[in-house]
């Protein structure tokens, strides 16, 4: 009884807490040829409504987004790198 209670308990308060619902996705990107460009992305994804950290791979050709999943999704992520010329997809 114990056991799912507090089971339950832990499935339950993510939910109930007030404040974002952070989420991390990883892209892959494209084009990005030089040092400078991951510079360019991570300002794309920055400026993004809803992302508080993006981080880029530019040896993988990656970025982790941490994002508020309330205010944002992953592929409003994909349109802000695209738009910036870096058309990326999220990993799964
Ligand atoms: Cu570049």
């Amino acid at each position: 009884m114990r056991n799912s209670l507090s089971g339950l308990l832990a499935v339950l308060m993510p939910l109930a807490a007030l404040a974002a619902t952070p989420r991390t996705a990883v892209l892959d990107v494209q084009n990005m040829t030089c040092e400078l460009c991951p510079v360019t992305v991570k300002k794309s994804l920055e400026k993004a409504p809803g992302v508080s950290q993006a981080q880029i791979d530019f040896a993988k050709k990656t970025a982790t987004v941490t994002f508020d999943a309330d205010k944002t999704a992953a592929a409003a992520l994909v349109k802000a790198t695209t738009e910036a010329g870096y058309p990326s997809m999220v990993r799964r």
